[in-house]
Order: structure tokens, then sequence, then C-alpha cells
């Protein structure tokens, strides 16, 4: 199941899902070899979608790996969308290259012009991680899983079909009319096609219409159209529209919700109310299925997230599934997303190939989601060395970027460098990752540190910027429960979160704060010593969704979060 909703009812897709032949690649030979022609007799089956370190004997393994399966063309043009490959792909048809695509979480996809007839698809997917050139790095805080990580489909082509969309809109003052402009890209692959139809509906009611000539590609733009008296998208009643927008043989479906996002004397603002972000960190991850969580998992990992009280999501440290986001959307959670650029020091983030590949994931990352209204946060990168001249360089080409595709979202970074950091400027949100009583420093520290860092942004005049605690938490190893509360027991963790969430929700200055973390989750092998079980154990659930002591008691906070806030009652530790 790729979407919550039906995305066409004239497009005809193959969903190439199922059991593919695999072969790893560890001494880098299939290249030379040609395995892209003749695949290696001692391939094995391996499942499309799934991680390849969740099949017996694969646990370890890092690098290059082959899969191959058949498809038929059913027309002579078709359109393979992969929905999520880790690292570098590249893809073949009957032995040729079609095209390659790097990063590991959003959508790419290739064009083919065929015979009606069956075809062989071999894709090299290579998730080797460097010191320098990779996003991510070796080194991070969660495990290099590799594979056909989301679904493939075959789109057939029957003349022409919408390759792209794109709908913005512009809400009037009150927030009561909107005004929409759809952009539509057209491929028509084998020849122009003449006096062509393109109608537009909102909720099954025609809103446009065009009659065009479609090219190879063209681009179609219905301007100033307006609806009024539209219902909003917000957290309690995320009302959402329909549009379709149609050809004479393709259509294509996308939900949108109307809702206005922004920042005002230090607070958030939804719809023009003041928002307070109950927020959690989440990875999309699980021990026995990496990051090919299948969609029951994830409805259960929402429930369990709207159980504890949490109205937002960070969608720590990459592009989600699709269909998460559009559970998002459909219960009013709030989403933030993020590219995996995380922790990069100043050499690897003024290395032109990074800039250009985060460029990239950037861009993907914008248009793959710019429709989902519960995306209200775009998130550059985490903890990188955004106190150095390399950091400012890169964040500023990276929001002029995200700026330049879409106006509509806050823009942030999350920072670890909270009195040096150099690129606050650059967003909307100051977000700050701190661990103090964790790693460092004791727990009463916490208002000290908050004190200092508005004096910062006082200094640097961004004190109408809202702050945001964008990571905080403690280990806790899952059942350690004693009447003493040291670290790494569940105790010591409830009482971590009880205590500064207490401190941030007082703060009338703080809008948000982002529990680190959800779950307990597998980490990769750089960081495996300083982790005991080799996971990060910070969440408060542990990798098989079993709750904490720190489950309840952030549960208790949250529900009372506005209370608390206002200081009408106390929280219990
Ligand atoms: C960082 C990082 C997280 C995680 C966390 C921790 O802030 O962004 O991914 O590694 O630290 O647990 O220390």
């Amino acid at each position: 199941m790729l979407r919550l909703f039906k995305r066409h009812t004239k497009r005809d897709v193959t969903l190439l899902d199922g059991i593919w032949r695999f072969c790893t690649d560890p001494h880098r030979r299939g290249m030379d070899e040609e395995w892209f022609k003749v695949f290696p007799k001692e391939s094995r089956d391996m499942v499309v979608p799934s991680c390849w370190n969740n099949t017996l004997g694969l646990y370890d393994y890092e690098g290059l790996a082959w899969y191959a399966t058949t498809f038929e063309m059913k027309t002579n043009a078709a359109h393979i969308k992969f929905h999520g490959v880790t690292g570098l792909a590249k893809v073949y048809v009957d032995g040729t290259l079609i095209g390659e695509h790097y990063g590991g979480f959003i959508d790419f996809g290739f064009t083919v012009q065929a015979e009606i007839a069956e075809h062989t698809l071999v894709v090299a997917v290579d998730n080797t991680h460097d010191t320098i050139n990779t996003i991510p790095l070796a080194r991070v805080d969660w495990f290099h899983y590799g594979g056909i990580i989301r679904s493939v489909e075959l789109i057939h082509i029957h003349d022409a079909w919408i390759s792209n969309c794109n709908i913005g809109y512009v809400l009037d003052k009150n927030l009561q009319n909107v005004t929409l402009k759809i952009q539509a890209t057209i491929e028509a692959p084998k020849k122009i096609l003449h006096n062509q139809t393109v109608q537009v509906y909102i909720d099954n009611q025609l809103i446009c219409r065009k009659t065009v000539d479609l090219q190879e590609h063209t681009t179609i733009t219905f301007d100033n159209v307006e609806q009024r008296n539209i219902q909003l998208w917000d957290v309690d009643n995320p009302k959402l529209y329909y549009i379709r927008i149609e050809t004479d043989t393709d259509d294509i479906i996308e939900r949108i919700g109307f809702r206005d996002i922004k920042t005002k004397d230090r607070k958030i603002l939804l719809n023009n109310k003041e928002l307070f972000l109950k927020g959690i960190n989440r990875h999309e991850e699980h021990p026995d299925w990496g990051f090919a969580v299948p969609f029951h998992l994830m409805k259960k990992d929402m429930d369990i997230i709207k159980m504890v009280g949490c109205n937002a999501i960070r969608g720590s440290h990459y592009p989600n599934s699709e269909i998460f986001l559009d559970l998002c959307d459909q219960e009013g959670i709030l989403f933030w997303e993020e590219i995996p650029m995380w922790g990069f020091p100043e050499e690897a983030l003024s290395n032109p190939l990074v800039i250009n590949r985060g460029l990239t994931m950037l861009k993907e990352m914008v248009l793959r989601d710019f429709h989902h209204p519960s995306v209200i946060i775009w998130g550059m990168h985490n903890e990188v060395a955004s106190h150095t001249n390399a950091g400012v360089n890169i964040t500023k080409v990276f929001s002029e970027k995200i700026r330049s595709l879409d106006s509509s979202r806050l823009l942030t970074h999350a920072s670890n460098h909270p009195f040096d950091d150099l690129c606050y400027k650059f967003g909307d949100i100051v977000c700050i990752n701190q661990y103090i009583g964790w790693y460092d420093g004791e727990l009463s520290e916490w208002p000290e540190f908050l004190a200092k860092l508005k004096e910062k942004l006082a200094k640097d005049n961004l004190s109408d910027m809202p702050i945001v605690i964008s990571e905080f938490g403690a280990g806790g190893i899952y059942g350690d429960c004693t009447f003493e509360s040291p670290k790494w027991t569940e105790n010591y963790q409830a009482k971590y979160l009880a205590e500064t969430l207490r401190t941030f929700l007082e703060d009338e200055d703080i809008c948000g704060t982002y529990i680190w973390q959800f779950c307990d989750i597998r980490t990769a092998k750089e960081l495996a010593l300083n982790r005991p079980r080799s996971f990060n154990n910070k969440g408060i659930v542990n990798e098989y969704r079993k709750p904490k002591i720190a489950y309840w008691t952030v549960k208790e906070i949250y529900e009372n979060a506005l209370q608390i806030r206002h200081k009408k009652i106390s929280p219990t530790a």
C-alpha cells in the first residue's frame, strides 16, 4: 500500500513489489562482469521492498548489491518509479543503463521506451557510507540498512502522462477564501498530441479546464483559481480536499489542506492561533524491518504517539514514507521533515559534492511532500558545524533553495551549538538539541542554559525567533527499574523527562519540545560502543513498542501541557 487515498482513476500501474533475485557484490566485480546483462547464478531471493540486513546472513552487509526482476510493457512507453532505494542506485533495462539516483529516502524514476514484451530490470544499490562524500556520513546514530526499501511502480504510459503537479495556494487575510495556482507537467514521449483537454476538479467538482497541444514535455498552469469559504486544516479538524488533474488518458489525485503557519513575536501561529508543539522524534525503523516498516506498524506508532498526547512529530532524520505523512494529514499531527544531513564536520560541509547532493535531496523532499498540510517545518540539517563559515555557506544556499521552492512553511536546522551558532538567521525557528543532565551537567542547570540562550539571541538581534527544544532525552534500558534512579534505568529517564518538560513548558518563550525519542533504535557500528545493546535507548517505548515508565510520565505531562504552562497544576515526576 503506497498511499492512504486513491491516487488515480485512469492510470494504469503495475506494482513491481515481490520476490526479486539478489546478489551482494563485496569485491565490486559486477560492473566488470556486466551483471546488469547476465545476473550471477549464485544469486538468492530478496523481497522488495525490504532491507537486506533483515535477511538471514546479511545483518552486517553494507556496500554494493544487485537486484533483478522482469516486467511487461503494455504500451511502448513506461515510467519506472522507485519510492526509496538506499544510497546510489543504478538502473538497467535489458542490460542498458537508463539512469542513476543518489539519496535513500525519496522517490525517483526513469521513462523507458521499449517493445510490448517482457524486459529485464536490474538495479545496482550501493549503500556505502564514508566520512566526507555521502549523506549521511558513516558516523550516524542509526543503523545503515540497505536495499530497495520502498515500493517500485511501473506506470504504463498511454500516449501521455502527468509526471508532476504542484498545487500552491494563498489564503486571504481572514483565512476564509483561497487562491490556487495549479501546475501540471505532462509528458507525451512518442508524438505531439493535438487538442487535448486538461481539467481540474476539487472534490469532484470541475474548477478549470484548458485545451492544449501536448509536446514531449508540456507544463500547464491554472492561475488565480479562487475557492470561497473553505474549511481550514487544523490539528482538531484536519479537513482535507481532493484535487484531481485529468488529461484524456491519465489523471492524478492530490490531497491537500489549507492552513496558515507563521511565526510572530517569538510565537508559532497555526491559523493565527498560538501553537505549542508537543513533539517527539521518530525514526522510521524497527529491528525486524529496518526502514521498510510495514503500514500496520506505522499506524500503531501513530496511535502510540497520539495516545501519549503529542501533536507533533519530527521525522528524524530523513524523509519518511509518504503513507506516514498521509496518516499525519488525516490525524492532524504536525510534521517536521528533514534530510539525513547529520553531524557533518566543517570539512565535509565545504565539499561541493555534499552541497550538491544536499541541494538535490532538499529539492526532492520539498517537491514530493509539498501537498501535505501536516508538514509545517523543513529541516536543513542536524548537529552540523553550524558555528563555522562552511556551516554558514551551506545553510545560506540551502535556505535560499528551499525558500525558492516553498515560502509557505517554516525553515530550521537542529543546532548543537547553542551559543556560537551562526546560522539561526537563515531559518524561522531556533531549534536546539541539548542533553544537559544526560551526557553532562545536572538537570538543575537547564534554566541557566535557557537564560544564556536568550541572551545570545538578544545579542544577535534574533529575539523575535521562537525557540524549540528539538532534542533532549535520556537512555533507559527497558525493564531496568529500581528504587534508586541511576542513569540507564527507566526511573532516571522518567525523572529526566518530567523535569525537563516541566522547565520547558513553564518557559513562555519556548514554543515546542521534541523528546528524543519515540522508540529505541539500532545504532550504526561506528557508535555501537557508546550504546548498550548497540541501540540508542532513549525511546519512551522500546524497539518492540513496549512502553517504559517514561511513556506514562510524558503522557501525564503532555495531556496537561496547557494547564502546566499556565501554572495551574504541577506535574508529578
Ligand atoms: C543527537 C542526534 C540524535 C541522537 C542523539 C543522542 O542529538 O541528533 O540522532 O544521536 O544525539 O541520542 O545522543
